[in-house]
């Protein structure tokens, strides 16, 4: 069988425009589920919670499913986020924060209150991508260094990109055009991990 398009199980917006930039043109087309399913993301790594999404989905629909769990692990902060990124406004660790605009920007503040004054502002965004096919599936991972920055720069990407700066440059994720982003982030290293191994297994 080769796989011609897929689901991918996400609410993230930001994401999904990412894994389809990146996949169509390789000839998969990614949709949007039409049904909002509520998954409870109880795992302890990024890997069983992009397998729980992608187990829920596939539940439902019984056609390939995508999902993807990632976040930004900061060393100072005993890799939190971690899990714990897209809701780290909310958890105890380091106190909770009031979210008085978006999400995204009191998780943000919260980073930024807790590295203050941190010398060592190294961190790390992780991609998991588990592709669940009913009778099996591949999974995949990516990684993307670089360090928090003092203040957020850029208007680009989503969630933490504005104060997170990749190795080896000097501006912000959130400054990158798209496809230079793809080129370095987690994501597009995760989903090229996943295209070669879906390759290999006659899938494309
Ligand atoms: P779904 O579970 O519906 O896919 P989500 O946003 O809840 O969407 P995750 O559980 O994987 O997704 O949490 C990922 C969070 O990590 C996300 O909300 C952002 O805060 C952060 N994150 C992940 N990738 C990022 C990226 O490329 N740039 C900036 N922040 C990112």
């Amino acid at each position: 069988m080769k796989l011609s398009s897929l689901i991918l199980a996400t609410k993230n917006m930001g994401k999904f425009k990412e894994a389809k930039r990146m996949l169509e043109p390789y000839g998969i087309r990614v949709e949007l589920p039409e049904e909002d399913i509520y998954v409870e993301e109880t795992g302890r790594s990024f890997l069983e919670n992009a397998y729980l999404k992608a187990k829920a989905y596939y539940y439902v629909y019984s056609s390939p499913i995508l999902a993807e769990d990632a976040g930004l692990e900061v060393e100072c902060l005993d890799g939190y986020p971690g899990i714990y990124s897209s809701r780290f406004y909310s958890i105890d660790y380091g106190g909770r924060e009031e979210v008085s605009g978006s999400v995204d920007e009191a998780n943000i503040r919260k980073v930024l209150r807790l590295t203050a004054k941190a010398e060592d502002r190294s961190a790390r965004f992780i991609s998991f991508f588990v592709l669940h096919m009913g009778d099996g599936g591949y999974w995949s991972r990516g990684e993307c260094k670089g360090k928090i920055l003092k203040e957020p720069a850029g208007e680009g990407g989503f969630g933490y990109d504005p104060i997170f700066s990749p190795e080896g440059f000097d501006v912000s994720l959130a400054q990158l055009r798209p496809e230079d982003k793809d080129r370095i982030s987690h994501r597009g290293k995760a989903l090229r991990n996943l295209i070669s191994i879906i390759k290999n297994g006659g899938l494309l």
